[in-house]
């Protein structure tokens, strides 16, 4: 028996060591394996379930994805920003591998287990804020926005529940209420849930406001239309993810902050997308200087298997009654065991200047495609979270039209040659980047590439 497991080990471990590090383009794409495969799906899968680019993964190592003809992907999205340390990750694969064959699961609620506790330890020492902080772990970030809420009204005793213009928190129930975007994540799905109040952003391309005057916005919609008395939280992303990567104006986080601690509500980091490295730190909080009451995360957490959190002031976490927080998979200890190895690469690869490094190179390239194109109305972000907003022609400097088609064209120009590049923003008009921390200078040159061919045909 151990003899074919350590066989099969180093089947898994060889087929993905043979990856070359670098694109490369066989067949159509989709190719003919793809295709069939999109065939058997249609028989089976719900159209419910949409796929951006219909080829079939094999294979993954550092930021390439081979598929199942062979043809290997630059990959620009991370899994949305879930792969961040690298796809296939030694350490991660390791861990979970070592972790899966000694412990699977027992349920923590039941009888617990180190992992777990590991995890809750490096949410509290790298979450920023000095205090005490205290964790649940759960299976996905829309479960940690749940969780988060529950926790806010608990400690509150108050019922409401507010989120900016442009956020995005997930498909749950409760989250599909709170999102921006009605279509395509709630359209015909209600009845919502109730009291959840959207109120305005800072969106400092389009709202030319700064920090102060936007908080000083969003501060009265709150007072106005929802009350504080009956607010239980104020929750969200430091960096907009779905919506844009919309980044406030600097000010904005804090001074909400500062509010909602003298009204004594909850304010809620939703880091899923953020989080864990991607912005060159540990949290994107950070470069706004916001300490935020209670952080989600999830993605990036434990390197591609499924893993959430809420980590938060130890007296806001404990309002929970016993047994009120929890679920069967929450935490489990293959994930756990892959999440402690994320950790550890970070600190072990200096993965934050990574992102710096990386980042740095792609605003630089689209700076400089930015220079010569006038549908690029601004390039934005932190680290390795970077977009590019994309307008009408010759509207950039005035009323900043939205141009989906291009980043439409853009994508598929780029899928075509072997890159992997997401869409973004309300109006599906903003190209993001959230490439795995590993990827090479070589690797983002040659990605920025294939985008100004694709520039060129436009
Ligand atoms: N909060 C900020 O980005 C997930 C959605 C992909 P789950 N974003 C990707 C899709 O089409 O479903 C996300 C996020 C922020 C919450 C979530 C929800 O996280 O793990 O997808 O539930």
């Amino acid at each position: 028996m151990t003899d074919t497991m350590q066989t099969s080990t180093d089947v898994t471990t060889a087929a993905v060591a043979s990856i070359a590090l670098k694109r490369k383009v066989v067949t159509a794409i989709p190719g003919p394996a793809s295709q069939a495969l999109h065939a058997r799906r249609a028989k089976v899968v719900s159209t419910g379930v949409a796929t951006t680019l219909p080829i079939y993964i094999d294979r993954a190592h550092g930021s390439i994805l081979v598929d199942v003809d062979g043809n290997q992907i630059l990959d620009f999205g991370a899994g949305i920003g879930v792969t961040t340390v690298g796809h296939t990750a030694d350490r991660v694969v390791a861990a979970a591998q070592r972790q899966l064959a000694d412990l699977t699961h027992t349920l923590f609620t039941i009888t617990p287990y180190p992992e777990y506790v590991q995890v809750a330890e490096l949410l509290a020492q790298h979450t920023p804020g000095a205090w005490e902080k205290h964790s649940v772990l759960v299976n996905s970030g829309a479960e940690a926005v749940e969780n988060g809420v529950k926790i806010a009204r608990k400690f509150t005793g108050r019922r409401a529940v507010a989120v900016l213009d442009h956020a995005y928190h997930g498909r749950t129930n409760l989250t599909m209420a709170m999102n921006f975007r009605a279509h395509p994540y709630a359209t015909g799905f209600g009845p919502l849930a109730g009291d959840v109040y959207h109120v305005p952003n800072s969106y400092p391309y389009r709202d030319g406001l700064s920090g102060a005057e936007a908080a000083t916005r969003t501060i009265d919609y709150l007072e106005k239309i929802v009350g504080v008395a009956d607010l239980a939280c104020l929750v969200i992303e430091p960096i907009q993810g779905e919506c844009g990567f919309i980044v406030p104006a600097d000010g904005y986080l804090p001074t909400l902050q500062q509010w909602c601690t003298d009204t004594g509500v909850v304010m809620i980091a939703d880091e899923i997308q953020s989080g864990i490295a991607r912005t060159g730190r540990y949290f994107a909080s950070e470069h706004f200087n916001w300490e935020p009451d209670l952080v989600l995360t999830a993605k990036a957490i434990a390197g591609g298997l499924p893993l959430a959190a809420v980590t938060g002031r130890a007296e806001i976490m404990d309002a929970a009654q016993s047994g009120g927080l929890g679920g069967t998979f929450g935490g489990n200890p293959v994930a756990c065991a892959a999440a402690v190895a994320v950790f550890d690469t970070i600190a072990a690869d200096n993965l934050l200047a990574e992102a710096d490094r990386i980042g740095a190179r792609l605003t630089a390239g689209l700076r400089d495609l930015a220079s010569r194109s006038d549908i690029i109305g601004e390039v934005r972000g932190r680290g390795a979270m970077v977009a590019a907003e994309l307008v009408q022609p010759g509207t950039g400097a005035t009323t900043k039209e939205p141009n989906a088609a291009a980043v439409s064209k853009l994508i598929a120009h780029a899928a075509s040659h072997g890159v992997l590049l997401l869409s973004a923003g309300t109006w599906g008009n903003v190209l993001r980047f959230l490439p795995s921390l590993v990827m090479s200078n070589e690797l983002v040159d040659d990605g920025l590439e294939v985008l100004r061919d694709g520039f060129a045909t436009l």
